[in-house]
């Protein structure tokens, strides 16, 4: 059985939501980031770690792919140019959505506090606001953001929505929002986030 090692209040929830949408059987190991947990699996004290046959993933993105690869779903097949599309559409995640989001919470608690520099976060929600407007013209009149299939980037952009919802940062009313509620409406989200309030 998998073991997600981290808490659905972190990039684990890509990870715990992925295994959801997938009907996989996994124990969620609660450890915040920088924990002694957390070292257990990860040099760097981060999560989210997969344990996969006594081995050990890290990084969510390479994760939630490991997990479509293997179970042949919410992916297109490597080697293709749907997928190199839909990887496309991952690396946009990470770089435009999640860079502005982890920039501004690194200087806002991550980072120690002489470490941090609280105007950076007003380029953030610039960044932010340009990634929005970008993923709109590429989402189109779409259900998913590669068309009638959600795939591997629609969970990390789903996940950086709640991120931005929870951390105030503008979202543009329009198809895009109507995207992120369908979404955050997931079953398999649901039960991901209800996972979070299991005793640690
Ligand atoms: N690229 C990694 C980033 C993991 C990461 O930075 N996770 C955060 C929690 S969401 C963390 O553990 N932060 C602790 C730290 O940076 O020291 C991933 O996507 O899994």
């Amino acid at each position: 059985m998998y073991k997600v090692v981290g808490v659905t209040a972190s990039r684990a929830l890509r990870v715990v939501w992925m295994l959801e949408e997938l009907e996989q059987p996994y124990e969620l190991i609660q450890a915040p980031p920088r924990s002694a947990k957390a070292y257990d699996h990860h040099s760097d004290g981060k999560v989210p770690a997969l344990i996969v046959e006594d081995r050990v993933i890290t990084d969510s993105v390479a994760i939630v792919q490991f997990l479509a690869d293997r179970h042949k779903a919410l992916t297109f097949s490597a080697g293709t140019l749907a997928r190199a599309k839909q990887d496309s559409l991952t690396q946009f995640c990470v770089d435009e959505i999640e860079g502005a989001l982890w920039t501004a919470a690194k200087n806002t608690f991550v980072h120690p506090e002489e470490h941090r520099t609280p105007a950076v976060k007003n380029t953030c929600r610039y960044e932010f606001a340009l990634a929005m407007e970008r993923l709109a013209r590429r989402l189109g009149d779409n259900a998913f953001v590669m068309g009638e299939m959600m795939t591997v980037p629609d969970i990390l952009i789903g996940h950086c929505s709640g991120w931005a919802r929870a951390a105030k940062f503008d979202i543009p009313e329009g198809p895009l929002n109507n995207y992120f509620k369908r979404l955050s409406q997931r079953l398999a989200l649901k039960r991901a986030l209800a996972k979070g309030t299991d005793t640690p």
